[in-house]
């Protein structure tokens, strides 16, 4: 058995294979673009296995993807490569829509030509809900995206749907709400949290000064997974009996100022939050500040360089179908998730 994996240098890829590698005998192809440093962070567990192999293509280039699949001749193609980060669609949305939805035409299309049994994975996104007309958000809920990012994937989705049913493809699209753990990106705002909280802990612990961290809306609700859950989901969505996309999610809300308390209760901070808009900020307690003898106080302020052009407030997942059709079940709460993130960031922090 063979499988393609693209995005293999971010948080899904990687833990894909990951996946893979530990609960099947496949043979793996880990896709990479071509760049002069690429980071092999989240790699480091299978770069050097036998059943690994790296591979060199791009979603923007369908000559790398004709001749990946012409030549390896895949069971399944599990596509993670993305322009994922919503924030910065607003700045370049081209290349935003052609990775996310023209690259998904691309992969379909070598497919179609080169491999038609190839079973095709797409990653979706709660983002194609967008303005949400009402909760929880299951699959057939309105596609009402509020970014370039959430478009492009949108129209990924409707790519994938006609494929399949012109070409009888085995290709389906997972609506995935937002998935995070330790190897999540640092501009995703839960690991900046973590990564912060880890910092702000460390500067304490060496009665030094820290900087608060900054963010954006601290409003906006989200329902947050561990990625580590998720791949056993897509890998149950591409090994159905027929074709059928469906929602992973936790079935919770969060507002991102919930994730912020949690993450500080970890290292026994219960922290004052005042003011409001862009004044707000979240500050140690004054006990705190006598104990340790620190000159800095605020943990985190607002910086309205990360609010967003439009913003998509609530996202709450149904994800009770897959649940009980594909027998999938997430293991990691919200409780255990920041928890995790918080202690492995405290352990593994560098200047
Ligand atoms: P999201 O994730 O846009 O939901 O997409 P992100 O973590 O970037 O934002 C979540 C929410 O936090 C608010 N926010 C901030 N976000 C960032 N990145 N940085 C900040 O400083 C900040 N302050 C507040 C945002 O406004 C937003 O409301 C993720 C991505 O992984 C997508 O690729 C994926 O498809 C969806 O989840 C499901």
């Amino acid at each position: 058995m063979k499988v393609i994996v693209t995005g293999i240098l971010g948080q899904d890829g990687a833990n894909m294979v990951e996946y893979l590698l530990k609960n099947t005998q496949a043979k793996i192809y880990g896709m990479i673009r071509r760049t002069s440093n690429p980071n092999f962070i989240n790699c480091q567990s299978f770069i050097k296995n036998e059943r690994f192999q790296l591979v060199y293509g791009d979603l923007s280039d369908s000559i790398s993807i004709d001749n990946l699949v012409r030549d390896i001749q895949p069971n399944y193609f599990i596509n993670f490569a993305a322009q994922s980060f919503v924030g910065c669609s607003w700045e370049i949305p081209l290349q935003t829509f052609d990775v996310n939805a023209t690259g998904v035409a691309r992969c379909l299309e070598a497919i179609r030509r080169f491999q038609p049994k190839c079973r095709f994975y797409s990653a979706g996104s709660s983002e194609e809900f967008g303005d949400v007309q009402y909760s929880p958000q299951d699959i057939i809920h309105p596609v009402r995206p509020r970014s370039p990012y959430g478009a492009s994937k949108a129209a990924a989705r409707h790519l994938v749907k006609v494929y399949r049913e012109s070409y009888n493809l085995f290709a389906v699209h997972g609506i995935l709400f937002n998935h995070e753990g330790i190897k999540r990106g640092e501009e995703f705002v839960t690991r900046k949290i973590t990564k912060g909280v880890a910092r702000i802990i460390h500067s304490i612990r060496n009665k030094k000064p820290f900087a608060p961290i900054e963010l954006g809306n601290l409003d906006a609700k989200r329902d947050w997974s561990d990625s580590e859950d998720f791949v056993d989901g897509v890998w149950k969505m591409v090994n159905q009996e027929k074709p059928k996309d469906y929602v992973l999610s936790s079935n919770e809300t969060h507002t991102i100022r919930e994730f912020i308390n949690k993450a500080f209760s970890i290292i026994n901070i219960d922290g004052v939050w005042h003011g409001q808009g862009t004044n707000e900020e979240l500050s140690l307690p004054n006990y705190m500040m006598e104990e340790h003898d620190i000159y800095s106080s605020v943990l985190v302020k607002i910086n309205p360089k990360f609010y967003r052009p439009a913003e998509v407030e609530l996202l709450l997942g149904d994800s009770n179908p897959a649940r009980e059709e594909l027998g999938w079940k997430p293991k990691i709460s919200f409780d255990n998730l920041v928890e995790r993130m918080v202690k492995y960031d405290i352990d593994n922090f560098k200047i």
